[in-house]
């Protein structure tokens, strides 16, 4: 089968990459990096064995279905049959592909069937695998790095150990990567991950100019309803006073129950739910709350507000049974159609969005939790970032890589309370760790490529939030910059680049 082809060949690829990589110069050298790197290879080669057995075991029973086929087709006389199903028999046992072609005989299509969705299910298990051991790689290598500044303070071998860094980082999450070229057929771990089409989550987002929905400017996906416009527009050529923005989905809560619901939003808004009216506030920004009995079904969402002048924000946040404190309502609960968020299948395409960890202490020394963001926008006030995470004396770390949507010069801009830092291709731009309003811009000649982007966030007290927008000179008004400008792997953005041209966009 092509699926099991396609595993095979990710699987040698990355193989192939680490074997030529070893006699690579400037590999580090301390005991620390080295250990980090025995124990990475360790476990890469224990989930290539979980994976390889999960398609072993696969093969076998679809061998034993082909041989049932062979044995009725023989019993029955039907030579044509009988001979197809040793043929492949033969085949698959020597190693070979299954075959492609819809098989006729029920029980070996029914077998084929499995045997693809076993040869998907394994690939996917074993790139979720190689992305825990990879995170597990850079930070035993930030430790090694840590060990050789603070000890022998070589400064050559911290290099070392960085530039294995950055090797690690791309190296490993997506095996389609520069110095192993995907095949010419484009077959390999990459091309599992679902297309960005296939991508459900996420709600409708579109954005009018004029307070009551009067002429729609343009729509997007967004992922949580909590952003900051601040004093900028929704969105690309839509005004930046007296307009309207929809967020329309569906949601499905974590856990079935009396959530306590609530929103505010500058300068007005409405909820609802399954099409009900649930909450509104149209003509002033105070937050309003009420009971929601989630059941665990999917229920269809639909927040409005609107922006007179000034500054604009929207916020959607719960507080979940057995919480007691206010967390905003998070991506992971939004869909764009009933059926996906009734399967609750949240999964984020290879490569987007930006690494978010967040950290129990201004200095960043205690991760407590890794996850993933779309963009930078988060006007949490005295919300919690998510359930269970602290929202004061913490600090968060995004990175990733931003492309600009065109060349040119951009205006960069924070709306922060509290500390702030910002690097680009690792130079630092924004240095600011102090409590407090932050906010500040600064000007980037972006060309079309990506580049490398850290954003380190910390909180003193509250309330605080840190939204990220840009404004284009000649080209668009200060809006959040939206999540299409961010990727998690370079070799990620890439090829959205290349997509985006093929598409015909810029
Ligand atoms: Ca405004
Ligand atoms: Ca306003």
């Amino acid at each position: 089968m092509r699926l099991l082809l396609i595993l095979l060949t990710s699987l040698l690829l990355v193989s192939t990459a680490w074997a030529a990589d070893e006699a690579a110069p400037t590999a580090p050298t301390s005991p620390a990096a080295t250990q980090a790197k025995l124990k990475f290879e360790a476990a890469i080669g224990k989930a290539k064995e979980s994976a390889a057995a999960a398609i072993g075991s696969a093969r076998e029973q679809y061998l034993a279905s082909v041989q049932k086929a062979f044995d009725t087709a023989m019993q029955s006389a039907n030579l044509d049959d009988a001979k197809w199903a040793k043929g492949e028999i033969e085949q698959v046992k020597a190693g070979g592909a299954a075959s492609t072609e819809r098989a006729k005989m029920p029980v070996v299509a029914i077998a084929q069937t499995r045997l693809a969705k076993a040869g998907e299910r394994a690939t996917e298990d074993y790139i979720r695998a190689v992305d825990v051991v990879r995170r597990q790689y850079l930070t035993d290598l930030e430790n090694a790095r840590r060990v050789v500044m603070s000890e022998s303070k070589d400064l050559e071998e911290a290099t070392r150990i960085g530039a294995e860094i950055d090797r690690a980082k791309t190296m490993i999450v997506d095996p389609a990567l520069p110095g192993v070229p995907a095949s010419s057929s484009g077959k390999s771990a990459a091309a599992y991950m679902p297309p960005a089409e296939a991508d459900l989550r996420g709600l409708k987002f579109e954005w009018f100019n004029g307070r009551n929905f009067n002429v729609k400017i343009g729509e997007r996906i967004d992922y949580k309803i909590a952003t900051e416009f601040g004093y900028g527009s929704a969105g690309t050529g839509g005004q930046t006073d007296d307009f309207s923005v929809r967020w329309t989905g569906f949601m499905r809560a974590p856990k079935p129950g009396r959530y306590k619901l609530s929103a505010v939003a500058d300068d007005g808004y409405r909820v609802k739910l399954s099409g009900k009216v649930v909450m509104e506030s149209w003509d002033s920004s105070s937050d309003q709350s009420t009971w929601v009995d989630f059941t665990g079904d999917p229920q269809e969402i639909c927040f409005e507000m609107c922006e007179h002048g000034a500054w604009a924000m929207a916020k959607l946040y719960w507080t979940p049974p057995g919480e007691t404190d206010a967390a905003i309502v998070p991506p992971t609960v939004f869909f764009q159609t009933k059926e996906a968020a009734k399967s609750g299948r949240w999964q984020r395409p290879a490569g987007v969005g930006l690494s978010m960890v967040v950290f129990d202490d201004k200095d960043l020394r205690n991760q407590t939790a890794r996850d993933f963001d779309e963009n930078i926008d988060w006007p949490f006030g005295n919300c919690l970032i998510a359930s269970g995470l602290r929202s004061n004396n913490m600090a968060i770390r995004w990175e990733g890589f931003i492309v600009a949507p065109e060349p040119g010069a951009y205006r960069l801009n924070v709306h922060v309370d509290d500390g702030i830092r910002l690097w680009i291709d690792r130079k630092i731009l924004m240095d600011s760790w102090k409590s407090g309003d932050n906010s500040q811009a600064i000007t980037v000649d972006f060309d079309g490529a990506p580049h490398s982007f850290v954003v380190e966030f910390c909180v003193y007290g509250r309330p605080n939030h840190i939204s990220l927008h840009w404004t284009k000179t000649g080209g668009f008004d200060e809006q959040v910059i939206p999540p299409s400008a961010f990727f998690l792997t370079k070799a990620a953005a890439d090829q959205a680049i290349a997509r985006r041209k093929a598409a015909g966009g810029k």
